[in-house]
Order: structure tokens, then sequence, then C-alpha cells
């Protein structure tokens, strides 16, 4: 007779550009609010830092939170670049791969490495948003990235109590993507 195991715990990152307020969302989330760092200065998580959730002694949720990506747009060249010289078509994954085993991952896009590893990792992921800004182009590149994982990505638009917001913009946008 086999045993009932319960199934493996649901693994969601949070990402998303630097300061939307994913380390935020994750204190909400866990009821914690001493998880992580919190601050309005850029770059304050440098590394992946989980958590999970159960219920009673079994764990059936486990939430990662990541850095904020920074240089999207640099980093999307990168891709682009590394892609045409493998002289074969690579899809997403295979394309953050590729970047993921060269040397510019462990150097000038360390922080955005470690996100995209998660991210290949997890189950889903929920895309946290600073409303107030508009859907700029380093959001449209930071997303095409982030979307080349292969994992479902949920939009969250964050700030979208501020007396100025870009969120009908965010929410055109985010049609085209979801
Ligand atoms: N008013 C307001 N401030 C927020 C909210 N979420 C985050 N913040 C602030 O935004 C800044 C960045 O938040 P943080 O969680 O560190 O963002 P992260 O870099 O994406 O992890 C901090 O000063 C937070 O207090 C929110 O929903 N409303
Ligand atoms: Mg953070």
């Amino acid at each position: 007779m086999t045993e009932h195991m319960p199934p493996d715990p649901l693994r969601i990152a949070v990402v998303g550009h630097t300061n939307t307020g994913k380390t935020s969302l994750l204190r909400t989330l866990t009821r914690d609010s001493h998880f992580g760092e919190v601050s309005s200065r850029p770059s304050t998580t440098r590394h992946v830092e989980g958590v999970s959730l159960g219920i009673g002694a079994t764990p059936v949720l486990s939430l990662f939170d990541t850095p904020g990506m920074e240089d999207s747009i640099a980093l999307l060249e990168t891709l682009d670049s590394q892609a045409a010289g493998a002289g074969r078509r690579l899809d997403g994954p295979a394309r953050v791969q590729q970047f993921l085993q060269s040397p510019v991952a462990a150097g000038r896009f360390e922080q955005e490495a470690k996100v995209l590893r998660q991210l290949l990792q997890c189950d889903a992921a929920l895309y946290v948003i600073d409303a107030r800004d508009p859907v700029l182009s380093k959001y449209r590149d930071e997303l095409e990235i982030l979307a080349g994982c292969a994992v479902p990505l949920l939009p969250l638009l964050n700030f979208v109590s501020d007396a100025r917001t870009s969120e009908a913009a965010w929410r055109g946008w985010a049609c085209t993507w979801w």
C-alpha cells in the first residue's frame, strides 16, 4: 500500500524592479514585520530569501523574495547578442540558461542572475509594479526577460492609492501580456 504523501509546496517568486515593494509584500503575506530589509534606498535586498508557509506542520507554499532587476535594457541586449552568437535558435529558458552560464552572470549582472536563477526554479511569480511610474522601456525589457523564463507571472500593481499613478497604462499594457 502506498502511503499518502502531501504534494510539494508551491514555489512562488516575488520579482520586479528595485523599490517596488517586493519585500514589503513578503512582510504582508507572511505577517512577519521583520522579514528582510525594507528601505526606500535601491538595492536593499541583495540575495534571494525564502520563507515557507504551511497548514499545521505541512508546508504548502514557499515564497522567495528577490533582488530588484536594475539594468534590464543592457541585460536584454546581452541576452540578444548571446543568442545571436549561439548559432542556433534558442527558446526563452535556454537563452536565460545560456546567460546564467556566462561570465557576466557572475559579474555585472550578478543581481539579475540571482532573480532569473530563482525564477527558473519556481512554479509562478508575482511581478510587483510601482504604478506611480509610467510604463518605461526599462520595464518592458524587464518583463520580456522575466517572461523568457516561461514561468507564469501574475502582475501586482503597488502604490495605486497614490494621487498620480499610471495604473490605467499599466493595466492596458498588462492586458497585452497576460
Ligand atoms: N506607501 C507605500 N509604501 C510602500 C508600499 N510598499 C512598499 N513601500 C515603501 O517602498 C519602499 C521600498 O519597499 P521595499 O519593500 O524595500 O521594496 P523592494 O526593493 O521592491 O523590496 C520602502 O520605503 C517601503 O516602505 C506600499 O504599498 N505603500
Ligand atoms: Mg527588497
